[in-house]
């Protein structure tokens, strides 16, 4: 189906309503139409071609182009497309696939429920906590506590569970049970009250416990969190933070989940975001990395401790969805876990690129906009700031994260703004030449914003 870049637009304002968007103005500005992709390029419907620093939305760990998931797609779309898993029955790739990540997960989880998506798996979440602390008799056990400035999805209990205002303000949430503390971000936080990275994380992870001990720990059934926050804008935490929010989880038998939906399947360097930041979760939400977002799927990798009482006490668990197990994602996300295996990709975040972005970073921050730079993994984050011996933010209005971001579409780079953060989450695929045009990209639309703020007068 080719069309012109403008008939694409008009069909599309007049047809699709699309996530997060303020309608009348994506109609009036026109979407950006990408046609096509291959390793960790994008081309759109003018053949301008964009380096993807974001994976897509955070997903395509593998790169673009990958045959070997294409063709298990295939081959299952012809050997059976669809049977669920509901009424005893199951399909031999979602089987499977519940063994390998078994496989792949940190010891102590043995099973999975599987979703179609992130916001699903986190929905399944809140139904499986509860009818655990049900079936031990103790029903009271109700409230999940989680941080603000958190994204859990967008379904009613992901956007309750997610901290982020402008959601909770549209559609009566967050539902009842879900309370948030503050996010573990130093910035914003810790530095002018004048703490230390380190103790800032002791003083966000004790947050927790106050809360804890406001609403009555034996009414507290879980908390949850990202173990990089991305969507926030990769708030990656102090590493005094997740060791105590465990220690005061175990403390007083509060169930952790961790919600891996970006974090997962090698970002950080490790299989799963808890293992980096060195904490033992009874729950991890997964979904994009595990098909690096070629086919819909997500889910929950269950620990020991919750998956026992709720096959040893029995009952049904009243849950499902008509695609958990999709044979044909289940299909691409073996083909997939098997293509991150045999890439050696985890290991290659881990000692090569993880450590290589980090240096790029590091050599980003003695730029006159850049107050920080950090990264962990194949994530990384820059902070606009006006005045960097002052520490001083732009002001909200300026919108300064999207002037650049502006900049980084018409010179070729995918890179995310939240807020005045600019976020990168590329491709696991990436070698260092790539991390070095992409990190000269960077640099020239920083360039490019800091002379927009000089003819502009922002810097005064
Ligand atoms: N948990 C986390 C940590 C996520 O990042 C979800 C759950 C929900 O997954 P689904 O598959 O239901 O979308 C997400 C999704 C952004 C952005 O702007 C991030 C996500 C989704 C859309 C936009 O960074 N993450």
């Amino acid at each position: 189906m080719t069309r012109t870049t403008q008939e694409w637009q008009a069909a599309d304002a007049a047809h699709f309503l699309h996530p997060f968007t303020d309608f009348q103005s994506l109609a009036r500005k026109g979407s950006r139409v990408i046609t096509r992709a291959e390793n960790i390029y994008l081309w759109d419907s003018d053949g301008h071609k964009l380096l993807d620093a974001m994976s897509g939305l955070w997903c395509v760990n593998v790169g673009y182009g990958q045959r070997s998931l294409i063709d298990a797609a295939t081959k299952q779309l012809q050997e059976l497309p669809f049977y669920n898993a509901f009424f005893q029955t199951a399909t031999p790739p979602a089987i499977a696939l519940a063994e390998l990540l078994a496989e792949v997960a940190p010891p102590g989880f043995e099973h999975v429920f599987f979703a179609g998506s992130g916001s699903e798996g986190n929905d399944t979440v809140v139904r499986m906590v509860r009818r655990y602390w049900d079936l031990l008799g103790q029903p009271q056990r109700q409230v999940i506590i989680s941080r603000d400035n958190a994204y859990h999805g967008s379904t009613m209990a992901g956007a309750s569970l997610g901290g982020m205002a402008g959601m909770h303000a549209q559609g009566g949430l967050p539902i009842p049970g879900i309370e948030h503390i503050g996010q573990p971000y130093w910035w914003q936080h810790g530095r002018p009250q004048g703490l230390s990275r380190e103790a800032f994380g002791l003083q966000a992870a004790h947050w927790l416990e106050q809360r804890i001990l406001a609403i009555g720990p034996d009414k507290v059934a879980a908390f949850i969190g990202e173990p990089v926050q991305g969507a926030g804008g990769v708030i990656i935490p102090p590493a005094t933070y997740w060791p105590e929010v465990q220690r005061i989880c175990d403390q007083y038998g509060i169930l952790v989940v961790s919600d891996e939906v970006i974090c997962g399947f090698g970002r950080t360097g490790s299989w799963f975001g808890c293992q980096t930041q060195g904490f033992r979760p009874d729950l991890m939400t997964f979904a994009k990395g595990v098909t690096s977002g070629y086919i819909p799927l997500g889910g929950v990798l269950v620990g020991e401790r919750i998956a026992r009482v709720l096959i040893e006490r029995g009952g049904e668990f009243n849950h499902g969805y008509t695609y958990s197990g999709h044979p044909v994602a289940c299909a691409v996300g073996l083909a997939n876990v098997g293509l991150i295996r045999s890439l050696g990709l985890v290991e290659r975040v881990r000692d090569d690129l993880g450590p290589y972005l980090a240096q790029v970073y590091a050599s980003l921050a003695d730029h006159p906009l850049v107050g920080d730079a950090e990264t962990c993994g194949l994530m990384g984050a820059l902070l606009l700031v006006k005045d960097k011996a002052q520490g001083t933010a732009f002001p909200e209005a300026l919108e300064i994260g999207m002037v650049c971001r502006g900049h980084c579409f018409r010179e070729g780079l995918v890179m995310r703004a939240v807020g005045d953060r600019m976020i990168v989450a590329p491709p696991l695929v990436i070698t260092r030449a790539q991390i070095d045009e992409m990190a000269a990209l960077i640099r020239r639309c920083l360039d490019l914003t800091l002379a927009d703020a000089q003819r502009e007068g922002w810097l005064h």
